[in-house]
């Protein structure tokens, strides 16, 4: 992509010809060039001694690392390390520029479209029962669980095709900005693969490392996913019934609240105290306050039951092509996004949850 077109696509996307935006896409569009340009070089110089990433001092390091504190075996970890490649196509997913985040009316529709509700109304008859028993033993509504699939991974149809172990070794060893975050979850994954006597060079996932139909990273499937077949094994990206009981026990255990609301529509009155309160937004949400004091703060056309007057709640804006419409949040809307951190995720999961809800009815009614 050359700078010119970049920024072209930045102005149509902003809406407006906007000099500081287009600066700070070109800052970025050259940090992820170099990004590229660097990862080239190393891929190019691996390839050539054909070596991985097995030689490089901080990879030796690493290995030593788990030698000592995990017991693994180093010339194990040598040969998978020798395999390992760097994946310049990862580095430049990760420095994407983000000028504009996307808009509701741009996010939403991704996912509330008729074919992928469609595609959830016949996944969840698929596995009517298991939604069903893991609706019945975490709490968690089955159409959440089965919208959650639907937007990772449109009900298991994407679920990444790099070598996990390609993807986290670029990551870990090759983007110094989260080199912590992703050296944990390719210590994780190696874990994760010894308990389970798998090659870790066989799961393949998504460019970050996430694995299977609900792209669980390592740290995750060994924290919360479960066997919910009985047969023995994890495996999110082969079982359905896994990846389901999994969801359900990662909602569950951040917190969800069975039969409670997730978010409701309310309506924020003219007068003197909305700039106030319009105010408080960053990145589309408010800080939590109780009900009570929203409606001091002139929210209002909303009705939530009695016991959860006390509980501190949130306001959200999502944009759409009209007015911006408002919402108010509450917990169980915050434990979708311990998922991913991300109004319009938590937004679109629960959205999707509806209409699968309602489309199911209709096929039923049929
Ligand atoms: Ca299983």
């Amino acid at each position: 992509m050359n700078r010119l077109r970049a920024c072209n696509e930045v102005r149509a996307r902003a809406g407006r010809r906007n000099l500081l935006s287009c600066a700070i896409a070109l800052v970025a569009l050259c940090a992820c060039l170099a990004h590229i340009v660097q990862a080239q070089s190393i891929v190019n110089s691996a390839t050539v001694r054909g070596e991985g990433y097995a030689r490089r001092p901080d990879v030796q390091a690493f290995i030593d690392a788990l030698v000592r504190n995990d017991a693994f075996d180093s010339r194990t970890l040598v040969r998978v390390f020798e395999q390992a490649r760097v994946q310049p196509k990862v580095l430049a997913a990760m420095s994407r520029p983000i000028v504009a985040p996307p808009k509701w009316y741009e996010y939403g529709p991704q996912f509330l479209n008729a074919s992928r509700i469609d595609a959830g109304v016949a996944f969840w008859q698929a596995n009517d029962a298991t939604l069903a028993r893991a609706q019945d033993a975490f709490g968690v509504p089955a159409a959440v669980i089965v919208a959650i699939i639907g937007v990772e991974t449109y009900y298991g149809r994407n679920t990444g095709s790099y070598r996990v172990i390609d993807a986290l070794s670029t990551l870990a060893f090759d983007y110094p900005r989260r080199a912590e975050y992703f050296s944990a979850e390719l210590r994780n994954f190696l874990l994760l693969c010894r308990e389970q006597d798998v090659s870790p060079l066989l799961p393949r996932g998504s460019f970050a490392g996430a694995v299977g139909l609900p792209q669980f990273m390592p740290g995750s499937i060994r924290e919360y996913a479960i066997d919910y077949d009985g047969d023995g094994r994890i495996d999110l990206a082969n079982d359905p019934d896994d990846a389901i009981g999994s969801v359900a026990n990662y909602l569950a255990r951040h917190g969800w609240e069975p039969g409670q609301p997730v978010m409701e529509p309310v309506r924020i009155e003219e007068g003197e105290r909305v700039e106030a309160l319009l105010a408080l937004f960053d990145g589309g949400v408010t800080p939590r306050r109780s009900v009570a004091e929203w409606i001091d703060n002139g929210v209002t056309g909303f009705a939530i039951p009695g016991d959860l007057a006390a509980d501190p709640v949130g306001l959200l804006m999502l944009e759409t092509s009209a007015a911006p419409e408002y919402w108010m949040t509450f917990n169980n809307w915050f434990v979708l996004t311990r998922y991913n951190r991300s109004r319009l995720y938590a937004s679109a999961v629960w959205q999707l949850a509806q209409a699968l809800s309602e489309g199911r009815e209709t096929a039923f009614s049929r």
